[in-house]
C-alpha cells in the first residue's frame, strides 16, 4: 500500500522533471528541501495547523509545519483538507482528545488521524513540547516522501538519551578532520552577530532528533572556559534552545592552571575542586540548562588525572561533582593510548577502563570509539562494550571521513555505524549487542548516549559533498534508534534530499549499501587498518615505519614479511582477543572463523595460506583492491545514469567527485599493491593489472595542504 502511494507520488514527480528540467539546488537545504509536490498530493495537503499553547518549541514547531505546508504547494490555493492539531496535554484541544500520552516521555510523539467537530484532522501530540517537534518532523517526512496521513497511528520514542555532535572545531574557526570548509561557529564576531545559519543546523538537527552539541574541539583550549568565551557559547545556546539542543563544551584538564593560576591539575586537590566548581557555576549563570563537559584527557598530548597517578575516574569525577548540582554531566574520551606502554595499542583503553568500572560518579558517560583503534574503513567492535556493566557507555563514532576520503569519496557510513551497533558482545549472553550497550537497556542504566564527530562546515551544502549529508542523516536516525535499518534510512534519506522516485532511489540506495565496503577493499581489505599517509591522513602509506611512537606508523598495523601479513592478537601474538566475552573471543581467535572481513586485524596470516575459496591469501589480497576499484567504476556509471533525475548542480559536483574517488581508489589499490608485493615477492594473480607506477613514485607523493590537518 505505502510503496504503492510511494510510486504513485514519485511518478507524477517524474513526468513534472519531464517537463521543466529540474532546477538548480546548491544543497543548502539538505532533507528539508520542501519542492511542491505533483497537485494530486498537494490537494490533500492539511491546510493549516494549530497551536494553543505559548512555548518556544511548540512555536518552531508549527512554524517548521508551515514552512513546508507552503513549499510542498505549487500554489498557496492548493491543499486545506483539514488540520494539523499540536500540543501536549496543556493545551485544550490536545487534552480532549484523551490521548495516551503518559508512555511518551520528555521526547516521545504520537501522530494520529482524528476527527474534530466532525471534521478531519491531524494530531501530533506528546507529553512534552521537545517531543511535539519530533513528531512534526516526522510528519513532514511523511508528506514529502507522499506517505499517507489517512488512518494515521504512530507512536515513536528515542532509545538513547544523548544524541549529540562532537564539534571539533577550534577558536579559529579551522575544524581538525573538517573537510567542508571552515567551522559555522563564528566565534570571533559572536555572541553579538547571530549567523542566521544557526537556526537552520538546529532545525537540521531537531528533524533527526539530535539534542546536544560539543561546541569546540576534544583537543581544547583553556580559552573556551574564559567569561568572553562562555558568552559566546550562550548566544549560540539561545538559538538551539527552542530546538531541543543543548550546549556542551570540551573542557581542557589543565583549565585550573591555565586560567586559575593554581599549580596543579590534581583532580584530588581541594583547590582545584572548588576551581572547576565555580567555573561551572560560572557557566550556569549564563547557560542555566548547559549540557556538561566533554574531557579527552591523557590521550594524545592532552593533559589529564594520570600526570597526578589519579586514575581516569578520579579525573571524570571531579568535574562530574562541580556539574552534578546543576543536572550537567560529563562525558569522559575512552581514547588513551600512550608512548610509554609498549602493548598493543588496541588493548590500552580497555586496560586503562575496565578497572575503574563502578568508580565513576553516576553523572559521567564514558565515551568509547566504536573500534579500539581509530574510526578506521572497518574494525571490530571496542572491546570496552560490555565489559563495564556499571558505567553507562557512550558510543562514538566519525561522520567526517577522516580515514574513508575525505568529502570526495562517496562512502555512506549508515552501514559501518549500524554493523558496529549489531554486534553481539555476549557480555551476558547471546543477544548482548553493542546496541543494547549504548542504549543503556542491558544493564539499566538511566544515562545512555551516542556521539557523532560532525562532518559540519560552512561549506553551501555543509557536509562537502551532497552524500555526506546522509552521514549526518544516517548518524542522527541511528542515535534515535540504534536497531533501525541503514537501508531504510538511506531510502528514505536519498527520497527527501533527491526525489521519492523509485527508479531513482534504487539504485542510489544500491550504490550507498555497497560503498562502505568498496573503500574497505580499495584501502584497507581483508581487516588491515591504518595505512594511511602520516598527518593529513589522505592517501596511502603502508610504508611509513619511521614516525616517533610505533603505534604511529603503519607498518605496526599491517606487519607484512616475507612470511606473511597482519597483526597476531591471538595468544600467540598480544592476546587482545582475550578482552573479548569468551564466545566472541573464541571466534576471533580462530582464523577459520574470524571471518575474511577482520582476518588481518586478529591474525598473522602466511601468504600462502588457502582462503575458503582455495586462493592464496595473496591472490584474494590483490582481488580485494580489485573488487574496490572495479565497485567504484560501478558507481560512477550509475551516477551518470541518474542524471535525467538530479538537478544539474548536484550531479554534476556528485559525478566530479565520482572521477576523484575512481582515480584514488586506483592509487590506494596500486601504492599498496606496489609497497606489498615488495615484501611477499609474489607475482600478481592472473589477469590482474601492474601497478601503473614504481613504489617510489607512490612514496614521493606530498600533500601539505590537505584539508582537515
Ligand atoms: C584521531 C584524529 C585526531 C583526533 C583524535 C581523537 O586524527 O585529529 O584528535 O582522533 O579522537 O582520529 O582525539
Amino acid at each position: 500500500m505505502m510503496r504503492r502511494l510511494v510510486a504513485r507520488c514519485a511518478v507524477v514527480l517524474a513526468l513534472m522533471l519531464g517537463a521543466a528540467p529540474a532546477s538548480a539546488e546548491d544543497g543548502y537545504d539538505l532533507w528539508l528541501r520542501y519542492r511542491p509536490l505533483p497537485a494530486a498530493q498537494a490537494a490533500a495537503l492539511p491546510g493549516a495547523v494549530a497551536a494553543q499553547e505559548q512555548d518556544p518549541t511548540i512555536r518552531v514547531a508549527a512554524q517548521e509545519l508551515e514552512r513546508a505546508l507552503a513549499g510542498l504547494r505549487a500554489n498557496p490555493r492548493e491543499g486545506g483538507q483539514g488540520a494539523i492539531v499540536i500540543g501536549t496535554a496543556r493545551s485544550p484541544q490536545v487534552a480532549a482528545l484523551g490521548l495516551p500520552l503518559a508512555g511518551l516521555g520528555d521526547e516521545g510523539y504520537l501522530l494520529r488521524s482524528a476527527t474534530v467537530a466532525g471534521r478531519p484532522v491531524t494530531v501530533i501530540a506528546a507529553s512534552r513540547p521537545a517531543g511535539v517537534l519530533y513528531g512534526a518532523f516526522a510528519l513532514i517526512r511523511r508528506l514529502q516522501l507522499c506517505q499517507p496521513l489517512d488512518r494515521l497511528n504512530v507512536t515513536d520514542r528515542p532509545k538513547v538519551k544523548l544524541r549529540i555532535l562532537n564539534h571539533w572545531d577550534n577558536l579559529d574557526r579551522s575544524v581538525e578532520r573538517g573537510y567542508a570548509g571552515q567551522s559555522i561557529w563564528d566565534w570571533w564576531r559572536l555572541p553579538d552577530a547571530k549567523d542566521p545559519r544557526y537556526i537552520d543546523y538546529a532545525r537540521a538537527n531537531a528533524s533527526l532528533g539530535i539534542n546536544g552539541t560539543v561546541l569546540n574541539n576534544v583537543n581544547a583550549k583553556a580559552e573556551s572556559l574564559t567569561a568572553p568565551y562562555i558568552a559566546k557559547a550562550a548566544a549560540v545556546a539561545d538559538t538551539l534552545r527552542p530546538y531541543g539542543i543543548k550546549v556542551y563544551l570540551s573542557a581542557r584538564f589543565s583549565a585550573p592552571i591555565e586560567l586559575g593560576g593554581l599549580k596543579t591539575a590534581d583532580p584530588l586537590d581541594p583547590a582545584v575542586r572548588a576551581w572547576w566548581k565555580a567555573k561551572a557555576d560560572e557557566i550556569y549563570r549564563t547557560i542555566p540548562d548547559f549540557g556538561g563537559f566533554l574531557v579527552k584527557a591523557n590521550s594524545e598530548g592532552q593533559p589529564g588525572p594520570r600526570d597526578y597517578h589519579r586514575s581516569h575516574a578520579d579525573g571524570a569525577n571531579a568535574l562530574a561533582a562541580a556539574v552534578a548540582p546543576h543536572g550537567g554531566i560529563v562525558m569522559w574520551r575512552a581514547f588513551v593510548y600512550a608512548e610509554t606502554d609498549p602493548e598493543d595499542r588496541a588493548k590500552q583503553a580497555y586496560s586503562e577502563f575496565k578497572p575503574v568500572d563502578g568508580k565513576f560518579a553516576d553523572n559521567v558517560l564514558v565515551q568509547v570509539k566504536n573500534g579500539a583503534i581509530d574510526f578506521q574503513p572497518r574494525e571490530p567492535f571496542h572491546p570496552l562494550f560490555g565489559a563495564m556493566p556499571k558505567t553507562p557507555m557512550m558510543i562514538e563514532f566519525q561522520i567526517t571521513k577522516e580515514y574513508l576520503g575525505f568529502s570526495t569519496h562517496l562512502v555512506y557510513l549508515g552501514t559501518l555505524f549500524a554493523e558496529t551497533l549489531e554486534a553481539d558482545t555476549f557480555a551476558k549472553g547471546r543477544g548482548s549487542t553493542v546496541a543494547r550497550v549504548v542504549d543503556g537497556s542491558l544493564d539499566g542504566h538511566r544515562l545512555s548516549g551516542i556521539a557523532g564527530v560532525a562532518n559540519i562546515g560552512r561549506d553551501r551544502d555543509w557536509s562537502g559533498s551532497t552524500f555526506d549529508q546522509a552521514n549526518w542523516y544516517a548518524f542522527g536516525r541511528l542515535a534515535w534508534n540504534p536497531t533501525a535499518d541503514p537501508r531504510a534510512i538511506a531510502t528514505e534519506w536519498a527520497g527527501l534530499t533527491f526525489t521519492p522516485d523509485p527508479t531513482f532511489v534504487r539504485p542510489a540506495v544500491e550504490m550507498m549499501m555497497g560503498s562502505r565496503q568498496a573503500a574497505v577493499d580499495y584501502m584497507t581489505p581483508l581487516g588491515l587498518a591504518h595505512l594511511m599517509a602520516t598527518g593529513h591522513h589522505y592517501g596511502p602509506g603502508p610504508w611509513v615505519s619511521d614516525l616517533a611512537r610505533p603505534e604511529w606508523n603503519p607498518t605496526y598495523y599491517h606487519r607484512a614479511n616475507a612470511s606473511g601479513i597482519g597483526f597476531d592478537r591471538t595468544r600467540t601474538g598480544s592476546n587482545a582477543v582475550a578482552q573479548y566475552a569468551p564466545p566472541v573471543a573464541r571466534r576471533f581467535a580462530d582464523p577459520g572463523k574470524t571471518g575474511e572481513d577482520l582476518l588481518l586485524w586478529f591474525h598473522h596470516v602466511a601468504w600462502d595460506r588457502r582462503m575458503a575459496d582455495g586462493s592464496t591469501l595473496w591472490d584474494t589480497l590483490v582481488r580485494r583492491y580489485d573488487r574496490g576499484v572495479t565497485a567504484v567504476g560501478t558507481m560512477r556509471r550509475q551516477w551518470d545514469a541518474l542524471r535525467p533525475h538530479v538537478d544539474a548542480e548536484r550531479w554534476e559536483q556528485t559525478a566530479a567527485f565520482l572521477n576523484v574517488q575512481e582515480r584514488e581508489a586506483r592509487w590506494w589499490r596500486d601504492a599498496s599493491i606496489a609497497y606489498f608485493q615488495s615484501i611477499s615477492g609474489r607475482p600478481l594473480p592472473a589477469g590482474t593489472a601492474q601497478p601503473e607506477h614504481p613504489l617510489d613514485w607512490y612514496k614521493a607523493q606530498s600533500f601539505p595542504f590537505a584539508p582537515g590537518h
